[in-house]
């Protein structure tokens, strides 16, 4: 009888497997040079032929990835990149990878995940680990990938190993990346955490085993959730502290000084990121099918998107002191990318105020240092206007959106005459413009 978990720990011991990644975006990419790094063989798979041609070019689409740390990956043949499945037969481990965002309804999408799946289960064969990296609801790996690989003779546990790693990639971070961020593990029987383990070890400096895969499923959407409801408390706090005329900044940084039992989230123009929006409600969909409704995600959700609306209040106030009306001034909003230095606007909060400032009937621009142009509804395309002294003297007010740390704040507030500032970035700053914080 073959000794299949025998033989996958010596492979992954002796960094002899070959490695196939499902998804190279920002999560695989990053995984599959760790990997090769330590001398796997990894063949990274993805459906986007452009983005397999420019990695088997050397070149990365990825900015936490550098070309010349992928190119000599590529040149010495430990990373190659495909489109066909096939090419994943020969693989000791299979890593699935890809997006699991939310359909409009706020239900989790998981087609993504029944796709690679099922393409999983047809190159499926004895000896083979296939780990589910995405972030999910409790239950998936045992509901969906389980069964898909059970065919012909394979058994889990026995001859093919199944495990769930939550993927905790945080874009554009400069001190964590995959080696030194300890990884989660749940495997469906022992034998596939002893596996999922002896993979990961050579690529990461901690490997965390838990119980299940429903437990390190749940890991992630704690952090995640943890985060989200923490976010939405410091928003109505805010919220409240503006009718209470108390400086909700001030207050969070006298709360910091408590070295024990406190940790400060700040106040802001809303949620936004593919995570953190988005993985709070796989739990509380799942969570429905039980009977049972998860009130702080539903709450923190409901603080979280009405953020926006909060801050055209503020704006509407700062130019009723002015004498003016929110339609037909102009407003210049200022980042658009949903956290700071990043370029990325998925889910952006400063989307949200951009549409509505318009439906107010004014006249809105942006300058974003990261980002070029935003997609508006109606097919319409704004381009970032640079962060010059008439541009600012020109708007009635600026909307401090994202407090990107390329931004002269001195400048805007020498050149500007109202600032709305959702980040408290003026803080420590000072110009002629009269400033209205969150
Ligand atoms: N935000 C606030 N107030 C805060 C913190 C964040 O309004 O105190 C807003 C941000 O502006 C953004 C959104 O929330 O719009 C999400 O911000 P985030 O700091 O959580 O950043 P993300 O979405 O990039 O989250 C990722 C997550 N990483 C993974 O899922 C692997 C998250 O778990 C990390 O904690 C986070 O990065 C991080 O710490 O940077």
């Amino acid at each position: 009888m073959t000794d299949y978990k025998t033989q996958l720990l010596d492979r992954f011991n002796r960094r002899e497997a070959k490695v196939g990644i499902v998804g190279m975006g920002y999560v695989g990419l990053p995984l599959a040079v760790e990997f090769a790094r330590v001398g796997y063989q990894v063949i990274g798979l993805d459906v986007n032929a452009d983005k397999v041609s420019r990695l088997n070019a050397g070149s990365s689409y990825i900015p936490d990835v550098p070309t010349d740390e992928l190119r000599p990956l590529v040149e010495s043949g430990h990373l190659r990149a495909t489109t066909s499945y096939d090419d994943l037969r020969d693989c000791d481990a299979i890593s699935i990878c890809v997006p699991t965002p939310l359909r409009k309804t706020k239900d989790p999408d998981m087609s993504y995940v029944l796709a690679a799946a099922d393409a999983v289960a047809q190159v499926c064969h004895p000896g083979l680990l296939v780990v589910l990296e995405s972030t999910t609801y409790p239950g998936t790996t045992e509901e969906i990938i389980v069964p898909r690989l059970m065919s012909n003779g394979l058994e889990v546990g026995r001859n093919v190993f199944v495990a769930f790693s939550p993927e905790r990639v945080d874009p554009g971070n400069q001190v964590y990346g995959v080696r030194n961020t300890p990884k989660v593990v749940g495997g469906v029987t022992p034998a596939s955490v002893e596996v999922v383990t002896a993979l990961y070890e050579p690529a990461v400096e901690r490997v965390v085993p838990v119980s299940s895969t429903a437990a390190a499923e749940m890991v992630k959407l704690l952090e995640n959730t943890f985060r989200a409801v923490n976010i939405g408390l410091v928003n109505e706090m805010a919220i409240m502290c503006r009718r209470l005329g108390v400086d909700v900044w001030e207050v969070i940084e006298a709360a910091s000084s408590k070295p024990f039992g406190f940790m400060p989230f700040y106040p802001g123009p809303g949620l936004g990121g593919h995570c953190i929006p988005i993985d709070p409600h796989y739990l509380s969909w799942r969570l429905r099918a039980l009977n049972y409704n998860a009130r702080f995600i539903e709450l923190a959700s409901e603080i979280n998107t009405q953020m926006p609306y909060f801050v055209i209040e503020l704006v509407m106030n700062a130019l009723n002191e002015d004498g003016k009306a929110l339609r037909g001034s102009k407003i210049g909003v200022l980042g658009m990318a949903y956290k700071r230095d990043i370029d990325d606007v998925r889910e952006s909060p400063a989307l949200d105020v951009y549409h509505l400032l318009e439906e107010k009937g004014a006249e809105v621009s942006f300058s974003d240092p990261h980002v070029p142009s935003v997609r508006l509804p109606a097919d319409r395309v704004a381009h970032s206007q640079p962060l010059t002294a008439e541009w600012l003297a020109a708007q009635d007010a600026v909307v401090i959106v994202t407090d990107h740390r390329a931004f002269d704040y001195d400048f805007i507030l020498e050149h500007a005459r109202l600032v709305v500032d959702t980040r408290n970035a003026t803080k420590g700053h000072a110009g002629r413009a009269r400033v209205v914080r969150l």
